[in-house]
């Protein structure tokens, strides 16, 4: 049985969650979070490492308590003691922790005092005011629930982050690959695109002729498949133990770029290009291009967009947001690669919420094959992460400065992610701004202000030519936090303005700056640093989920500056004039 890390993690989660219900102590509470976040991050699927007997408390944050229950999650795909808290607490109680106005801590309350066990019971116990009166709730907490209950309902059943969705994307391709006859196995649709969420995967496949039903039979019994809805001939869909739906389909070896473009999508661009077919006489479907009966493309991708006068569009691209007037014009950009990316400007460390020392970090920016890594640790203002004042901040550039002395190959740049203020000053005196490398500003309070008042606050701080980088501009987190009341816009074009670049958070469930700005932006002129924010080593990695959303914005390797070298890059932040 293959069980993907992304699974464990939601277990170990899911553990912690009812402890801190049932109000357990808070460091085991704690230790399974991070346990969880271990897993995740591991390169390997832990499954496979069980199999092979590793041992896992080598991995720091994982005991030998937690390495006995990761391993029974591996081998049975549950937990004994997640039945057992079942008993205690009941286990509908984790869907309430999807709604982003609720915590443990509350849920433990309006359990206990007004028995509520799921989000219907929640939802008429505050349409009849029961919740308001509770101590520390109050009407406005009250209010929140029921707006969220409101969003949660029309959002229906969450779209799994893009990153949640790959490990089983690759799994089921290698899977598939393997299975005799198969050919091309295509992962296409809204994954294939980079979209930062997905609804459901569509694989693609072509396979030597009398394979298809050993093809389709093997798909439906892959380890992960819970329900089957459909086993066809051409088509089977299936649902994984993750609730994860997929689709399969086979197409015949000479309609497979049409089929690739047909499934890749977007629907809207197909619609434009069928259209650009319909004005030549062409008639464009997942089979072929057709004139009159004859076909005369589709069996690769490229042929289709040449029958209609195109040159090649990116998947990333396919959204019918200008990109079919781009190739007709011969104005497609050049997207962005990983191979461009020459640092990291966005990360922390032990000193405040990190986990990684400055010389793991180092070390792990230099095996990516970095120029520079930029530790930006939080401000004093973010207290809950260690943040550090105005001596502290001197003290993490001495020991940067004392470091780089020490590494070969690698530049560790001073840097801090300086919290803008409420009345959009920054955290931290100009003196000590003035003599970092480099400045990120984000906002991490207050993110409720009225539109206006949240623009100025932006805006504000960026006057302030200490800032070079506004961090995390929307500050959404994809399907738990919507993104601030903004004119994102107009702080675009005050960056422009200022000089400032703006951050494009490379962490999977921000990927903020949004695509559409980052093209905005781009057209402006406007720079964009592409970061990781990394909290230890492995989330350097996170730098190819931002590659897809910087290519999924249309930029180009000159619209990002961690693509340069350090001395351009030090040309281009404005402190340096
Ligand atoms: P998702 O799954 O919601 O993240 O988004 P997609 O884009 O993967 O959509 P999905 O899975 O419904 O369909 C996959 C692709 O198939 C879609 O991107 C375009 C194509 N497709 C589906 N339905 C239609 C349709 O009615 N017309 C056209 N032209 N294409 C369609
Ligand atoms: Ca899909
Ligand atoms: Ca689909
Ligand atoms: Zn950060």
């Amino acid at each position: 049985m293959i069980i993907h890390n992304n699974e464990v993690r939601d277990i170990l989660n899911q553990v912690a969650d009812l402890m801190e219900i049932k109000e357990e102590n808070s460091f085991r509470v704690r230790a399974y979070r991070e346990a969880a976040r271990i897993v995740e991050a591991m390169p390997e699927q832990v499954s496979k490492m069980v199999e092979a007997g590793e041992d896992l408390t080598r991995y720091r944050g994982i005991g030998k308590d937690l390495a006995g229950k990761i391993r029974e999650i591996a081998e049975t795909g549950t937990l004994a003691q997640l039945k057992e808290l079942g008993k205690e607490v009941p286990v509908s109680l984790l869907e309430l922790m999807k709604l982003p106005s609720l915590g443990p801590r509350k849920i433990s309350q309006i359990y206990k005092t007004l028995g509520v066990k799921t989000l219907e019971e929640l939802e008429s116990a505050a349409k009849q005011d029961k919740i308001a009166g509770l101590s520390g709730f109050g009407e406005k907490t009250q209010q929140k629930i029921l707006d969220s209950l409101e969003r949660f309902k029309k959002s229906g059943e969450k779209r799994l982050l893009w990153s949640d969705a790959e490990p089983f994307a690759r799994s089921l391709q290698k899977y598939l690959k393997e299975v005799g006859g198969a050919k091309k196995i295509v992962v296409v649709g809204s994954f294939r695109r980079g979209k930062e969420t997905v609804g459901d995967l569509d694989i693609l496949a072509t396979c030597s002729q009398g394979s298809e039903q050993d093809l389709m039979a093997a798909f439906v019994r892959f380890e992960g498949v819970k329900n089957v809805l459909a086993h066809g001939k051409t088509k089977s869909s299936v649902i994984l133990r993750s609730g994860l739906q997929v689709d399969l389909r086979i197409v015949a070896q000479v309609s497979h770029g049409s089929a690739l473009h047909y499934f890749t999508g977007s629907k809207a661009h197909n619609i434009a290009v069928r259209r650009l077919g319909l004005e030549r006489g062409y008639r464009i479907n997942e089979y072929g291009v057709y004139e009159g009966e004859k076909r005369i493309a589709g069996k690769t991708e490229k042929e289709v967009y040449t029958s209609v006068g195109l040159s090649f569009i990116e998947p990333e691209l396919r959204e019918n947001l200008g990109e079919i007037e781009a190739a007709e014009d011969g104005r497609l950009p050049v997207l962005v690669k990983k191979s461009d990316i020459r640092g990291d400007l966005h990360a922390h460390t032990r000193r405040t919420d990190g986990h990684g020392s400055l010389r793991e970090m180092a070390e792990a920016a230099k095996a990516k094959g970095y120029e520079y890594l930029a530790i930006t640790e939080h401000s004093q203002k973010v207290a809950m992460a260690g943040g550090l004042n105005e001596k502290a901040v001197r003290a993490h550039m001495e020991d940067i400065d004392r470091i780089n002395e020490a590494l070969k190959g690698i530049r560790l740049l001073k840097g801090m992610e300086v919290d803008i203020l409420a009345d959009g000053t920054l955290d931290l005196p100009d003196s000590v701004l003035r003599e970092l490398d480099l400045a990120v500003c984000s906002v991490h309070y207050q993110q409720r202000l009225d539109r206006k008042k949240q623009t100025e606050r932006i805006i504000r701080a960026m006057d302030n030519p200490n800032m070079d980088i506004l961090g995390h501009p929307t500050s959404r987190l994809i399907n738990t936090r919507e993104p601030m009341d903004i004119d994102l816009e107009k702080i675009i074009e005050a960056a422009k303005e200022r000089s400032v670049v703006i951050e494009l958070n490379a962490q999977p469930d921000r990927l903020d700056l949004p695509h559409n700005y980052c093209k905005i932006a781009a057209e402006l002129g406007v720079k964009i640093a592409l970061s990781t924010d990394a909290h230890g080593t492995d989330g350097l990695g996170f730098m190819d989920n931002g590659i897809i959303a910087a290519r999924r914005g249309w930029l180009t390797r000159a619209d990002i500056i961690n693509t340069r070298s350090l001395s351009r890059l030090r040309r281009l932040l404005r402190r340096n004039g």
